[in-house]
């Protein structure tokens, strides 16, 4: 997550290609230029990862940018990294909205075009990235009852392939200042 001061924040969940070390060089150059770039649109932080990330492996990637006057959040992805809001109903907590992700891999293959979409983030609602070291079944894990930080280690702790890196993002909206 990196802040933008008090019109917004970006949260993005980078997966190197692969494991291991050369994959966490990748993603750590991708989180240097986002941080350097980060108010920028989504679209130029991708293809300005894109270009940062051309003798890497290379890494899949989704960015969502939350701003805080209107709660409208924009994602984009580039790559298996799952990505979506979601809400407390009275059957549990289900996903409201889910990113549609491109295909293509940042640094090697990006899509020709890349729209961003547009969804609005409601008080309660818990935006949640995983990579695709995670499994598919992940989401029996959340509790909407527990803090934001202790449902990603819930996911991470019993939902993590041993086979792959394993990353989650979850963030909560708590409400606007009256
Ligand atoms: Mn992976």
């Amino acid at each position: 997550m990196l802040d933008l001061g008090d019109s917004g924040a970006l949260f993005g969940l980078i997966d190197g290609l692969g494991h291991g070390l050369a994959a966490a060089a990748a993603a750590e150059r991708a989180v240097a230029v986002l941080a350097e770039n980060r108010a920028e649109p989504l679209d130029v932080l991708m293809v300005l990862s894109d270009h940062a990330l051309a003798d890497t492996r290379g890494a899949a990637m989704t960015l969502a940018m939350l701003y805080f006057g209107t709660s409208e959040l924009s994602w984009l992805g580039v790559g298996n990294v799952s990505t979506c809001l979601i809400e407390a109903t009275p059957t549990g907590p289900a996903a409201r909205d889910t990113a549609l992700l491109l295909g293509g891999i940042v640094g090697y293959r990006l899509p020709a075009t890349l729209p961003s979409q547009t969804t609005k983030m409601r008080p309660g609602d818990l935006l949640l990235m995983v990579s695709d070291g995670i499994l598919a079944d992940h989401g029996d894990a959340i509790d909407l009852s527990k803090p934001a930080h202790v449902i990603a280690d819930d996911i991470l702790s019993g939902y993590a392939k041993e086979i792959d890196d394993a990353f989650v993002l979850a963030a909560r909206h708590r409400g606007t200042k009256q």
